[in-house]
């Protein structure tokens, strides 16, 4: 049954617990946004004043030589990493049919009936390595968060084959996979920089768990009120992000480079056939 949208009690029922998601709200009818999806005004982003990030993205194909091409890569993604910590790639290694698929299977995923997708709700699901929601901790948030996601982590190739979804698992893996391999190569492009030469088990090592993640952002009648994913960091080396057309990644400055001043918002277009590069915490701090 459609949720009372004035009461918090009760779109928190139907969206959280029921596991009906954003998805279920927007489609059970609204015009406006629940007061329990309002962000107070100190969380939202100032999009209007937001710098839009207008670098080419790095052309991580001139890698593979050892001449001066390399070098030049090497010191844009070293610049980047140690700067705004977010760049866009392309000519990953990541094939682009796989790209697309991903997107499909995101919206298959998310147009099942309810039913189909809350049975990987944290208290029922079936395996501890998969999780659907929608906020991360909505009884903690001042307001929910307008998007719904599935976060898969990753174990080894068997466990994976027999606990994520059915229908997605073999292209999750794939690009598990492939965009594992891409990080790899920017772990080696970066710690280089530091002196380091790193083998692959400190490579391992040093990225740790690998987890998937697919998320929704239905439709929101007032997007300046709320958040999808509201203001964060990651906390691994490197995070990859493959944005659908539609946008709206924002980054806020940490403190002033040469892409804006400290408190400044950038918005990071989705620019086609590249990713998006994440520096997480623990990179961060090396
Ligand atoms: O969907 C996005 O583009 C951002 C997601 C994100 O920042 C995250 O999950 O850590």
């Amino acid at each position: 049954m459609a949720p009372n949208l004035e009461d918090r009690n009760s779109v928190f029922e139907f969206v959280v617990r029921q596991g009906n998601g954003v998805k279920g709200l927007v489609d059970s009818g609204l015009s406006t946004v629940p007061e329990a999806y309002v962000q107070p005004p100190e969380e939202r982003i100032d999009k209007e004043n937001a710098i839009k990030y207008d670098l080419p993205p790095i052309d991580l194909s001139k890698l593979d030589g050892h001449g001066p091409d390399h070098d030049e890569v090497a010191n844009q993604i070293v610049r980047a990493v140690e700067t705004l910590g977010f760049f866009q790639v392309v000519n990953h290694g990541v094939p682009l049919h796989l790209l697309e698929s991903l997107k499909v299977s995101a919206h298959y995923f998310f147009s099942l009936p309810p039913q189909r997708k809350a049975v990987y709700l944290a208290d029922v699901s079936p395996s501890p390595l998969v999780k659907y929601g929608t906020s991360y901790i909505p009884e903690k948030e001042k307001a929910l968060g307008w998007k719904d996601y599935i976060l898969m982590q990753y174990t080894n190739d068997d466990e994976a084959l027999q606990h994520w979804p059915q229908e997605i698992k073999e292209l999750l893996l794939e690009y598990l996979r492939s965009s594992t391999g891409m990080v790899k190569k920017l772990l080696q492009v970066t710690l280089g920089n530091l002196g380091v030469k790193p083998d692959d088990s400190m490579i391992d090592v040093l990225i740790g768990k690998k987890m998937l993640s697919m998320i929704f952002y239905p439709i929101c009648p007032n997007p300046d009120l709320t958040l999808g994913v509201g203001r964060h960091s990651d906390i691994g080396t490197f995070t990859v992000l493959l944005q659908d057309e539609v946008g709206g990644l924002y980054v806020k400055i940490e403190q002033d480079t040469g892409y804006g001043k400290k408190g400044d918002w950038i918005l990071i277009p989705p620019t086609p056939n590249a990713l998006v590069i994440n520096v997480g915490d623990m990179l961060q701090s090396i």
